[in-house]
């Protein structure tokens, strides 16, 4: 299985809040591959493994981290790949100081910052973006979600069932 994509957090203390989106990778069957890597701490290496991602056959890099987080914006400067941000809700402005980090992003150089700890929503997106070229990951979204929309109609039988009741 070639991986395919490229999760970067900013420290160690970011994985707990990204195992949803490790997980949602596996369920999708995507393949990934982590890596502890910092705009602030390590910025020689965060540009080198942006400069070889695409090289190294990713397609889709998921960067996460909280704080005044510069690392997607950082990758995103130095590849064409596509560049998911997560910040996440860490310090005391509670990760609003990490989305407004990188959502805000110069024209030319964008992020696709989904919401604060939307580790899930990362990996849904990378999925949607893999299943441009790939009709089986394709049919797993679609898949995935008929489940929400059934899940939401499971919901609205119990509501109705309970006003039922009251009567
Ligand atoms: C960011 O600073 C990391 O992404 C993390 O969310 C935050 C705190 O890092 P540690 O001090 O826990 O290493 O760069």
């Amino acid at each position: 299985m070639n991986s395919k994509v490229l999760i970067v957090m900013g420290s160690d203390s970011d994985l707990p809040l990204m195992e949803a989106c490790m997980d949602r990778l596996d369920a999708f069957d995507i393949a990934w591959e982590a890596t502890i890597c910092s705009a602030h701490r390590s910025p020689d290496r965060a540009a080198d493994l942006a400069k070889n991602a695409a090289q190294r056959g990713f397609d889709v890099i998921i960067a996460a981290a909280g704080l005044a987080a510069h690392l997607p914006g950082v990758l995103a400067a130095f590849t064409t790949l596509p560049v998911i941000g997560v910040p996440l809700a860490v310090g005391p402005l509670q990760g609003v100081d990490a989305l407004l980090a990188e959502v805000q992003m110069p024209t030319g150089i964008p992020v696709a910052t989904v919401a604060i700890n939307g580790a899930a929503n990362a990996a849904i997106l990378s999925a949607q973006i893999l299943a441009l070229s790939d009709e089986q990951l394709q049919n797993k979204l679609i898949a995935f979600k008929s489940e929400l929309t059934e899940g939401v109609n499971v919901k609205n039988k119990r509501l109705q069932d309970k006003l039922n009741n009251r009567l």
